[in-house]
């Protein structure tokens, strides 16, 4: 039998990924927390060595590291093929693989130019007040030094540097997010309960979490059912399925919620009625 071990963080998009699949297919796995721009656990050498993007998630198994969050979906599909969810349907076609690129946080694309990249990019605003927990120099030292890369270093030192999304950055995200969900709203017109069919796969791993950090930006008005019909009805199946408490909730770390607060009160996301009005230029 496997050993498995999860390096992760709470509120990481890519790592609530890996946590879904474990849910959905239900294995057992050691959890190893690593703070991220809070403390920069991730930028140390004995995690670089496991994974030398420095990047969340990695799963070990048998104290082999795997990184990239579809690689481990694919391997622990593989390795229990009768158990739990099928993630990757065996008869699946090319529109399945374009589904999960799109939904994937590949990090050599640009924040904004799928949807798995902008859930990133609408994190920002709470990534800089984390990573404000930091001396400048600190953060401009293991960033430039050890992060695995490249155009990431930069990213984070700016926000480090301006104490929240640059210039401009959080206006782009706006129109990037309006189109991703406007597009998934009518790819959902296909009228069935998961995002690819009927049964629940990879392609839902990879989207929950990026419709909960939507939801936990402060967006409203996304899922009340008024705009958003298929995303809405999408979004209350898919957060009612065990693994969303078992997988997200439940991992919370708790840094997240305080810094949310000190950004929104208890209103909205500061952006949200740009979202809006960038929504209804194109819908
Ligand atoms: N393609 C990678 C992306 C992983 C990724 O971007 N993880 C984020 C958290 S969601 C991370 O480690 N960010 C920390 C950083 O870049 O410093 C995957 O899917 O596993």
């Amino acid at each position: 039998m496997n050993n498995y071990v999860l390096y992760g963080y709470g509120e990481s998009v890519a790592s609530n990924v890996v946590r879904l699949a474990l849910a959905e297919k239900n294995i057992s796995y050691d959890y190893k927390l690593l703070y991220l721009e809070s403390r920069g656990d991730h930028l140390k050498d004995n995690y670089k060595k496991l994974n030398p993007k420095t990047l969340l998630p990695t799963l070990t198994v048998n104290e082999k590291p795997i990184s990239e969050s579809i690689d481990i979906m694919r391997f622990i599909d593989n390795e229990h093929a009768d158990q739990g969810a099928t993630l990757f349907p065996n008869n699946h076609d090319e529109e399945f693989d374009n589904l999960l690129d799109y939904l994937f946080l590949d990090d050599t694309k640009e924040l904004g130019e799928t949807f798995g990249t902008t859930g990133g990019g609408i994190s920002v605003p709470v990534l800089a007040k984390l990573l404000c927990k930091r001396s400048f120099f600190s953060v401009l030292w293991d960033y430039l030094k050890n992060h695995g890369v490249s155009k990431r270093k930069f990213i984070f030192v700016m926000v480090r540097f301006f104490g929240g999304p640059p210039p401009g950055l959080y206006e782009k995200m706006m129109s990037f997010l309006a189109k991703h969900l406007v597009y998934t709203e009518n790819y959902l017109n296909h009228g069935k309960t998961y995002i690819y069919g009927n049964d629940y796969t990879a392609a839902d791993c990879l989207i929950t979490p990026l419709l909960h950090r939507v939801n936990e930006m402060r967006f409203y008005g996304v899922f009340d059912g008024s705009k958003f019909p298929n995303l809405s009805k999408y979004w209350n199946t898919i957060s009612k399925r065990p693994s969303y408490k078992e997988a997200i909730i439940n991992y919370e770390t708790g840094e997240w919620k305080p810094v949310l607060e000190e950004l929104y009160g208890d209103g909205p996301n500061l952006y949200n009625d740009l979202l809006w009005s960038e929504i209804e230029k194109i819908r």
